[in-house]
Formats: structure tokens, C-alpha cells, sequence
């Protein structure tokens, strides 16, 4: 049985109220019930049979549609066939328009920190000494020389706007449909995490005219930007903040919370990052809802999105209503400018309760994607700790975070193997770069918009030790822009696969499907529109006898028993296509 975020399954992908919505499975079963909840209450609607399986029409009076099919005595919901309907594992479809935006449907991303990518004009740099973070003097590192965690967010490598512009051939080469930009706005670290003025493009970076080239460059390109929004916490050099700080009677005391004794609240204790007060209606006006509004300002201003940082703690923590509330309220802010506006959440933990709230379009998947294969081939957890799983686990956390996630949101979670918060892939790895190959490999042909961190697409490692655990800083190195210095294995290899998943709607679009494979490999199955491509990831030799299939990557005919190591990508020729 299939159902899934499919046209040939869910027609209109995104109803109005009001409407209709057609849902078909494809099944071999000869009748059924669609089982779905309605204002709390269990309705069966009689399936009738079409072309390829069942059909049923339902009318579409809530926003949120949570559904099952009945099929000869068992209940399919989006994990499988159970005895008994299930509680949670129904499919659950956010239904009414402005639903996730379709461009960012598979769309590959590439991440950049701009400090340390590109130089593009060197005059723009910030020179040692030039001003003072946390009571030191910054310094102006050079190009080659690996970051010091003692310097941390001091030390500033001097890469900006225009070095990214620069890139986009490079880019649109390795086939990136779009970019995400950490911090970009003017503030006194080189993370810019701690925002001085939300207004002002950092003029280190290029200013706004490097901003408008880089959209410009970008638009010609048909490439997509999305901007990291920081509205969780300010930095101490924000305006409304010294305001508050320094006249207990400014209307900016209501935006942050003063704790006795001249504390306040922050971000993890740190001073740096005040916390916004989401009970303040200035707040709201100044980044959400106000004409001006910082939200809706850089979306006018050629932005496609936004990735909210810290988006679990935004307007409160958990799910409470403060914080689902702030979260549909920026989503809304921002496709009140561009009704394709795609907004997705930095959600270190359990993402799924967020986004069944219909609170964004995805989320940063690291608890249902990165953590779990990198625990599995680098043998370490997030902490550095030694971990043992096996492939069959591995694929269980996938499976179950992606039955679990409502439809077309699946196909837009940012998904990625690294990051700028995160150690780097090769590094946790240590050095073995057909893993990282593997892992690209499922990154590529698994569904969700990838999200490549910048440099991981040429085997950039860190510079410290592989056993002295260590993320940020050592994995904001910068790009080395000599190819000689570059992975030219793994960087074909990304450059293939990227270009075959614009190629193959499957991969891009299509629903995800287990597959019966060889023991300790993952092994699933892309549908799309009736095609089917299966992918096969062995971190170790496996023997699997195949019918007769192309292997798309390298292009060439595979039949019988087959030994493989690594990735495969296979558009069965007899047989595969209607299982
Ligand atoms: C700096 C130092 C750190 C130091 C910290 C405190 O680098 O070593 O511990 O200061 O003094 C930004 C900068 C960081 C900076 C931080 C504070 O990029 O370099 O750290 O500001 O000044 C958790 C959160 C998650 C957050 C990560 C960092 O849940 O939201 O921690 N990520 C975002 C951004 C960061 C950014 C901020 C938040 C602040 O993406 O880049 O930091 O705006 C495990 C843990 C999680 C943890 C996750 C990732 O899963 O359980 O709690 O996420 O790892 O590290």
C-alpha cells in the first residue's frame, strides 16, 4: 500500500476550506474505509475504487486533516498496517493555503558563515584591535590559520557579501538551489548571533549594496536566499536594550525581562544575548507584525525565508501557546510580503509536536536525520561519548520521525549532516572520507530539502585532534578557494548526486518507502507519480541480488548478486516500479 505527499495520491496538494480533497491509495485491496477525525469525532467514508487503487473525496472544513485507510481488516496509517487504528501514527496533512511552499520541496540548500568563506574585498575587513568584544580587542586573523578556541568569536577572518557573489558560479556548479546565511546583520562578533542593529546589513560584510548584488546575482541564478532570523535574544548592543538598560522609564524595559539585583534573562545565562519578551506588544510590532517589522522588512527586501534561530524558546519554552503562537505569527509576517515565503526553525530537539502545531514549513533535522546516522557510522554521540547502533535502528529513528511528520512538511525539513553548531562530518568520522561519501549519499536521496554546510562538499576536516570533542569553533574554519586543496572525490561525488536529484523528481519530491535490503545497509525506496528509484547505503561490503536495474550515479546496467560498498542509487527495469 502507498499513500503519501504525492499529486497522484493528494489532489490539490494544499486545499482552501471550504473545498475538497481526493485521497487515493494505491492497493491491491478491492474496497475500504477512509478513517479520519473530524472536530474530535471518528467518521468512515466508504473508498471507492479508480485507476490504481482507492479513492476518496473529503470535504475540507479544518485545517488539519489526521486520516487512515481501512484495508481487509487492518489500519494503515503512516507507518504501516496495525491491528487496531492507530493513536498517533494516522497521516497527518496541514491542509489550508498558504501550505509549504512548493519551491522548497527537495530544494538543495548550501550553508555559508559568511566570515569565513569568501573575502571579496579586503578593505572591508575588520583590522585587529578595531574594536572590543567581551572586554578584549578583536583580531584579524589570516586566511589559513585555524580557529582558536580561545579567541573564539573575537576573531574575524574577514569574508563578506561580496565574496559570496563571488561563489555563485561555484555554487550553481555544484547545483545548490539556494543559500542559507548565518547572521548577516551589523553586530560585534564574527557569529553575529548577537545583533546590534537589525536594520543595517553588517557593513563588514559588504552593507546593503553587497546584500542587493547578492540578490540580484542570486534571482539571475533562479537560487533562493533565506536569512537567519535571531529573534529570540538581541545582543547587549542593540538600541532598545541600552535604552532599557539605561532609563528605566523607556517603553524598550517592557521588551526584556529585569530579574533583582540588575540581572536579566539571556539566552543560556549568556549577557551578551538578552532575551526578547514576547508578552510585549513593542516587541511584537518591532520584528512581527508592525509595517516595518524586521520580519517582514528583509522578506520586501529580496529575502525567500527565514531559519528561526533558537525557535524552541522564542516567546517561551515547550510547546506552550506563547511560543506557537509567536511562531505562526512570524511564518504569517513573512508570507504576508511573499506568500512563498519559506520559514523553518533551528528545533535542537523534538521537532515533530512543533510542527503538527502548523507552526512552520520544517525544521532543522537533526534529532530524526543527522544525530542518528552520525552516531551510527562515527560511532560517537553528540557529546563525544562511544555509542553502538546498527543500520536497523538507524533506520527505525528515520522511519519514525518521517511517518511521524505531517506530509509536505517531510519534504521540506532542512536536512543536513553538519552545521555551523555541529562537529564536522569528516571530523566525526575521523577522516574516512567513503563514509562522509555514504553520507552524502543518504542526505541526497533522502526526502526533505538537504542542506549542505559549506566546505563539507570538499572533505573540510578541523584542525583539532579527533579526539579532543569540540564543534564550534573548529568547524567555522574557512574555505580554501585553491581546488588543489580540495576533495575532488567527494566534491564530484556531491556534484553528481545533487544534479541527479534536480534530475529525478523521486528523489526530490517523492514519498519514502522501506525496502527489503541486505543486513547492515539502509535501504528504502523514492516514489513519485508512479516511478520508483531504490537506494541502497552499505557502510560495509554487502552482498544483494537485484533485478535488472540501471545505477543511476556512474549510469550503467547492474543485474543478479551484487557485492557493494557505499552508495546506490537504482531505477528498477522489470518489475521494481509497483511494488
Ligand atoms: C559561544 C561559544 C560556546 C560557549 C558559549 C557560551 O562558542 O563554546 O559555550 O559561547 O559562552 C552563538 C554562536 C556560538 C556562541 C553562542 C553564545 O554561534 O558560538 O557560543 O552564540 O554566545 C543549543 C541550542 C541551540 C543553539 C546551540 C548553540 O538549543 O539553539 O546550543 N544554536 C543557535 C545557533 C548558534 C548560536 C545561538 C543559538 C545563539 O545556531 O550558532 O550561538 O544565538 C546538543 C545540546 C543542545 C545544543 C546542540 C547544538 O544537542 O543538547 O542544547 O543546542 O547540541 O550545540
Amino acid at each position: 500500500n502507498y499513500h503519501d505527499y504525492d499529486p497522484d495520491c493528494i489532489d490539490p496538494l494544499v486545499p482552501e476550506l471550504g473545498g475538497e480533497v481526493r485521497l487515493l491509495v494505491r492497493t491491491a485491496a478491492r474496497e475500504g474505509q477512509l478513517v479520519y477525525l473530524h472536530h474530535g469525532e471518528l467518521v468512515r467514508l466508504e473508498l471507492t475504487a479508480v485507476a490504481g487503487g482507492l479513492e476518496a473525496r473529503v470535504p475540507v472544513v479544518e485545517p488539519v486533516l489526521r486520516y487512515a485507510f481501512f484495508l481487509e481488516g487492518r489500519f494503515f496509517g503512516s507507518r504501516g498496517g496495525e491491528g487496531s487504528l492507530p493513536r498517533y501514527d494516522r497521516f497527518f496533512h496541514l491542509l489550508t493555503a498558504p501550505g509549504v511552499p512548493d519551491w522548497a520541496v527537495g530544494r538543495v540548500f548550501y550553508q555559508i558563515f559568511p566570515d569565513r568563506f569568501r573575502n571579496g574585498r579586503p578593505e572591508l575587513s575588520p583590522r585587529s584591535g578595531e574594536w572590543s568584544y567581551q572586554g578584549r580587542p578583536i583580531v584579524a586573523k589570516s586566511w589559513d590559520a585555524p580557529p582558536d578556541p580561545q579567541q573564539g568569536a573575537r576573531e574575524f577572518y574577514g569574508g563578506d557579501l561580496w565574496g559570496v557573489l563571488e561563489a555563485l558560479d561555484y555554487l550553481d556548479d555544484l547545483g545548490a538551489g539556494g543559500l542559507y546565511l548565518t547572521p548577516i546583520f551589523k553586530s560585534p562578533s564574527s557569529h553575529r548571533y548577537d545583533t546590534e542593529d537589525y536594520h543595517r546589513i553588517d557593513p563588514h560584510l559588504g552593507g546593503r549594496e553587497a546584500f542587493d548584488a547578492l540578490v540580484g546575482g542570486l534571482r539571475r541564478r533562479g537560487m533562493k536566499l533565506v536569512l537567519d532570523g535571531v529573534f529570540n535574544h538581541t545582543g547587549d548592543r542593540f538600541f532598545g536594550f541600552r535604552e532599557a538598560l539605561e532609563n528605566p522609564h523607556s517603553p524598550w524595559r517592557e521588551a526584556f525581562t529585569f530579574l533583582p539585583g540588575g540581572q536579566y534573562a539571556a539566552f543560556f545565562g549568556v549577557p551578551t544575548l538578552p532575551k526578547l519578551n514576547y508578552a510585549s506588544e513593542l516587541v511584537w510590532r518591532y520584528f512581527v507584525t508592525g509595517p516595518g517589522a524586521v520580519v517582514r522588512r528583509w522578506i520586501r527586501a529580496g529575502a525567500d525565508g527565514w531559519r528561526l534561530d533558537v525557535a524552541q524558546q522564542i516567546g517561551e519554552g515547550g510547546t506552550d501557546r506563547g511560543n506557537a503562537r509567536v511562531l505562526r505569527a512570524i511564518k504569517e509576517a513573512a508570507r504576508a510580503e511573499d506568500p512563498a515565503a519559506y520559514v523553518f526553525g533551528e528545533l535542537a530537539f523534538d521537532t515533530v509536536p512543533y510542527l503538527r502545531a502548523r507552526t512552520l514549513d520544517g525544521a532543522m533535522h537533526y534529532a530524526g536525520f543527522a544525530n542518528p546516522l552520525l552516531e551510527w557510522l562515527g560511532g560517537r554521540d553528540g557529546y563525544g561519548h562511544p555509542v553502538r547502533t546498527s543500520a536497523a535502528e538507524v533506520w527505525r529513528t528515520l522511519w519514525d520521525h518521517y511517518a511521524a511528520l505531517p506530509l509536505g512538511v517531510r519534504q521540506a525539513m532542512y536536512t543536513l549532516i553538519g552545521s555551523h553548531d555541529v562537529p564536522r562530518p569528516l571530523w566525526r568520522l575521523r577522516g574516512d572520507v567513503e563514509k562522509l561519501k555514504l553520507l552524502f549519499g543518504v542526505l541526497l536521496t533522502f526526502p526533505g530539502a538537504p542542506g549542505l554546510y559549506y566546505g563539507d562538499e570538499i572533505g573540510l576536516d578541523q584542525a583539532n585532534p579527533y579526539d579532543e570533542w569540540r564543534g564550534d569553533p573548529m568547524n567555522r574554519g574557512t574555505f580554501p578557494w585553491e581546488p588543489e586543496r580540495w576533495n575532488q572525490d567527494v566534491r564530484g561525488w556531491v556534484r553528481r548526486l545533487v544534479r541527479l536529484r534536480r534530475e529525478r523528481a523521486e528523489l526530490s519530491r517523492g514519498g519514502l518507502l522501506p525496502l527489503a535490503g541486505p543486513a547492515g545497509a539502509l535501504a528504502y525506496r523514492r516514489r513519485y507519480r508512479g516511478r520508483e528509484l531504490w537506494v541502497l547505503a552499505a557502510p560495509e561490503p554487502v552482498r544483494w541480488r537485484l533485478p535488472r536495474a540501471r545505477e543511476l550515479v556512474a549510469d550503467r546496467e547492474v543485474e543478479g548478486e551484487l557485492e557493494w560498498q557505499g552508495t546506490l542509487v537504482l531505477e528498477p527495469l522489470e518489475g521494481g516500479g509497483d511494488a
